[in-house]
C-alpha cells in the first residue's frame, strides 16, 4: 500500500467516524493539525533502506542467561548484520527442589532463551533450527521486530528443518521474543519456556534524562517464567514422557490462571546461593527482566533502580529511584543500579507470595566495603530492660 493510499484510507475512517459522531463541523478546523500529525508519522516511519549486502557481517555467540552476549554499548561504525543462531531443543527440566518436571521448550537449551543484544540499525539474521528429535513445529515472534507476526509467520519449522530470517532493528529497547505457532499452542509454548529478550541499544548507547551517558560494568537478564503443572488425584505434579503428551492436563490448569511455579530463569533456586549473581560495591549493574506472558513487579530488596526505562523503551528518558517497578506481561524492562553496600541482596517478585512460596526469587551476592553512614546497627538486639 502506497503512503497516498494509506493517507486516503486515514481520511476515510476519520470520515465516517466524524460523520458518525456528528463532530464533522467542528472537527474540519482540526484538519490542518491532523495533516501535520500525519506528516511528521510518516517521516518517523520512512526508514532507509540499506543495501544489506555491502554491510558488515558479525557473529555473536549467545550465552545462557543470566549473562549477556560480549557486546558494545556504543557501537563502533555502521550498521551491521548481527548473525545469530536458534537451536529449538524440547527438554525435560526440573523447576524445584522437589523433583518436579517440566518438559520445556526452549531457544538454545535454556529458559528463558538468550539475549540478544544489537545496535538500533543494525539487522539480525537468525538461522534457527529445530531438531529432528522435536515432536512439535515452532516459530519466532520478535516484539523488536516489524511485519509479519513479528516474524512468526515467516519461521514455522517442523523438526528437522531450519530457516533464516532477517529484520531490522528500528527501535532501541529490550523487547520479548517468544514461539507463536498458532491458536492454543501460543500460550502453551510461552508458558513451557519458549520465550526470551533482546536488547536493542540506541548507537550511542545509554543516556539519562538529560542525555548524559550512561555506562554499565555487568548486566544480567532475569527472566520470569509462569509454568502450569498439573496434578495427580492425590495432589503429586505428574510427570510425561513428551513434550506433548500433558497437553490437555495443561490446558486446564492454564485456564485457571494460577501458575504453580513462578521462576527465575527456568526454575525454583536457578538464581540463588551459588548461582547468585554477583556485583561489586561500586559496580552500576543493568539488570533486564522480561515476563512473557503475565505481570510482574521486580524489587531489589536493600536496593533500589536508579535508572528505571519501566517499558524498557530507550526512547523514553529513564525515571528515577524506583523501589519496585512494573512489568508488563509481553513485555521487558530495564533498569541500572549502582551498589552501595556489600552483602547479598534478594531480587524479588514483589508479589512476595511469588517470590518465597512460587520461586520468584534471585540472589546477587555484592562484594566490597560496608558504609555505617549509610546503615548501622546502633543497639544490637537485647532484652528491653523495663520488661516485666
Ligand atoms: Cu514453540
Amino acid at each position: 500500500m502506497s503512503v497516498h493510499e494509506s493517507r486516503s484510507g486515514v481520511d476515510t475512517a476519520r470520515r465516517n467516524f466524524l460523520q458518525a459522531t456528528g463532530l464533522a463541523t467542528a472537527a474540519a478546523m482540526a484538519i490542518p493539525l491532523v495533516t501535520e500529525a500525519a506528516k511528521a508519522q510518516t517521516a518517523e516511519v520512512a526508514v532507509t533502506a540499506e543495501d544489506v549486502s555491502k554491510l558488515p557481517r558479525v557473529k555473536q555467540k549467545l550465552v545462557a542467561p543470566p549473562f549477556f552476549p560480549e557486546h558494545e554499548q556504543v557501537a563502533s561504525g555502521g550498521p551491521k548484520v548481527v548473525e545469530i543462531v536458534l537451536v529449538i531443543e524440547e527438554k525435560k527440566m526440573t523447576i524445584d527442589d522437589e523433583g518436579t518436571e517440566v518438559w520445556a521448550m526452549t531457544y538454545n537449551g535454556s529458559v528463558p532463551g538468550p539475549m540478544i543484544v544489537v545496535h538500533e540499525g543494525d539487522y539480525v539474521e537468525l538461522t534457527m533450527q529445530n531438531l529432528k528429535n522435536n515432536l512439535l513445529e515452532h516459530n519466532i515472534d520478535f516484539h523488536a521486530a516489524t511485519g509479519a507476526l513479528g516474524g512468526g509467520a515467516l519461521t514455522k519449522i517442523m523438526p528437522g528443518e531450519e530457516v533464516v530470517l532477517r529484520w531490522k532493528a528500528t527501535k532501541s529497547g529490550v523487547f520479548v521474543y517468544h514461539c507463536a505457532p498458532g491458536d492454543i499452542m501460543i500460550p502453551y509454548h510461552v508458558v513451557h519456556g519458549m520465550n526470551g529478550a533482546i536488547m536493542v541499544l540506541p548507537r550511542d548507547g545509554l543516556k539519562d534524562a538529560d542525555g548524559n551517558p550512561l555506562k554499565y560494568d555487568r548486566a544480567y537478564y532475569i527472566g520470569e517464567q509462569d509454568y502450569y503443572i498439573p496434578r495427580d488425584e492425590e495432589g503429586n505434579f505428574k510427570k510425561y514422557e513428551s513434550a506433548a503428551e500433558n497437553l490437555p492436563d495443561a490446558l486446564e490448569v492454564m485456564k485457571t490462571l494460577t501458575p504453580t511455579h513462578v521462576v527465575f530463569n527456568g526454575a525454583k533456586g536457578a538464581l540463588t546461593g551459588d548461582n547468585a549473581m554477583t556485583a561489586k560495591v561500586g559496580e552500576t549493574v543493568l539488570f533486564v527482566h522480561s515476563q512473557a506472558n503475565r505481570d510482574s513487579r521486580p524489587h531489589l530488596i536493600g536496593g533500589h533502580a536508579d535508572y528505571v526505562w519501566e517499558a524498557g523503551k530507550f526512547a523514553d528518558r529513564p525515571a528515577r529511584n524506583f523501589e519496585t517497578w512494573f512489568i508488563r506481561g509481553g513485555s521487558a524492562g530495564a533498569v541500572t543500579y549502582k551498589f552501595l553496600q556489600p552483602g547479598v541482596y534478594a531480587y524479588v517478585n514483589h508479589n512476595l507470595i511469588e517470590a518465597v512460596m512460587l520461586g520468584a526469587t534471585a540472589h546477587v551476592t555484592v562484594e566490597g566495603e560496608w558504609s555505617d553512614d549509610l546503615m548501622t546497627q546502633v543497639v544490637k538486639p537485647r532484652q528491653i530492660a523495663s520488661a516485666g
